[in-house]
């Protein structure tokens, strides 16, 4: 029997247990959107997790939507970078890097030239993000046109060939929460006609083809990809149909060959497994449909996390909040040890405090 604190390999990168660090927004960035000193000890910290995930990354200055976001379109954040993957890689720990584009979920004081922010849709969600002058209402977006729509996967391939120039052992596309590539898959949000816009193999053509961009890049065994078929993250309605939806999307990454697929199950960060019939989804339905590894996350306790893989409902946990409070969360969980409180306060910008200095075990 699988356990969830055994060895695996996903794709082309080894891990030595199933517990993940999910990728966790801290807006800690520095000048230029580039990860610093803490940022390195952080993750350094952190590196007996199985895989880190790390935080949201910006692919262009287009795709940042909240202060103090690091990116990965510069020479200097690829030096940063670089940094906090060798400080891992040091410690012996395998890191992935997330790359995000928010598509609408922005404001323009965030954006080149006070741009607006850009989307499927021109339609503006009844959202906030946090910015120089505190939480703010989300600009109204423009809708991309086609043509500009080569040049934004092309954008993901570059942050892509930079992620690994900064060492990383792959990516994972955020595909999840309501950003850029939700909106365009989603028939709550996406109103386009023509190519991107109607059916469901229009809406998750941008998807499909931001996968095919990045694995001719890098590899199908150095990318993964984040979903969230039912999560109202940023007050964003479900799609009329996910369970055919999604499915059509994990159909259609298939040939890829992907590393990992990772399920926030129910809503991000809420309730995993709703009672009420109309917000019930088969995470199962999907599992069956992929080759490469499964990775759950939301909510999972040690117990449930245990109970997921020796099941084979799941290759591979990840565990956001826990892993903020507990560098050490693994051996944590291996020694059934109590966890470190979480201090909710700190979670977003600020400096050492929250973030670097949660206590290991000492003995
Ligand atoms: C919390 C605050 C800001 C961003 C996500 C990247 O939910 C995020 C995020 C979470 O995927």
């Amino acid at each position: 029997m699988t356990s969830l604190f055994d060895p695996t390999r996903i794709g082309n990168i080894p891990l030595t247990s199933r517990i993940v660090m999910a990728p966790l927004t801290r807006n800690r960035a520095l000048e230029a959107q580039v990860p610093g000193p803490l940022s390195v000890e952080y993750y350094r910290q952190r590196a007996s997790a199985g895989l880190i995930i790390a935080e949201a990354t910006q692919i262009s200055p287009m795709g940042q939507g909240y202060l103090d976001t690091p990116g990965i379109h510069t020479p200097e954040q690829v030096a940063g970078w670089r940094k906090v993957t060798d400080a891992v890689h040091s410690e012996g720990g395998h890191i992935v890097l997330q790359l995000w584009h928010v598509g609408r979920i922005s404001h323009s004081s965030l954006l080149p030239d006070g741009a607006a922010p850009v989307s499927s849709t021109s339609r503006r969600p009844n959202a906030m993000t946090f910015t120089k002058a505190g939480f703010v209402d989300v600009s109204a977006p423009r809708a991309l046109r086609d043509d500009e729509l080569p040049g934004l996967i092309d954008d993901y391939r570059h942050a892509a060939r930079l992620a690994m120039q900064a060492g990383f052992d792959g990516v994972e596309v955020h595909a999840a929460n309501n950003y850029l590539l939700e909106q365009f898959l989603r028939d709550s949000v996406n109103d386009r006609t023509g190519p991107y816009g109607g059916s469901i193999a229009n809406r998750a053509r941008l998807l499909v083809e931001v996968m095919q961009a990045i694995c001719a890049e890098i590899g199908g065994g150095h990318t993964g990809v984040r979903l969230s078929p039912m999560t109202t993250f940023s007050d964003t309605a479900r799609d009329s149909d996910p369970q055919a939806l999604y499915g059509y999307v994990v159909e259609q990454l298939a040939p890829l060959a992907l590393a990992y697929l990772h399920v926030i199950e129910g809503e991000t960060g809420g309730e995993r497994e709703p009672e009420d019939a109309a917000t019930r989804f088969d995470y199962e339905a999907l599992h069956k449909r992929f080759s490469g590894a499964w990775m759950v996350n939301n909510g999972y306790t040690r117990t449930s996390a245990m109970a997921a893989i020796t099941a084979g409902k799941a290759d591979l946990v990840a565990f956001g909040r826990p892993f903020i409070s507990n560098p050490d969360l693994v051996r944590r969980l291996r020694d059934d040890a109590p966890l470190n409180e979480l201090q909710a306060d700190k979670l977003y910008g600020g400096g050492a405090e929250g973030y670097t200095d949660y206590p290991t075990l000492t003995v």
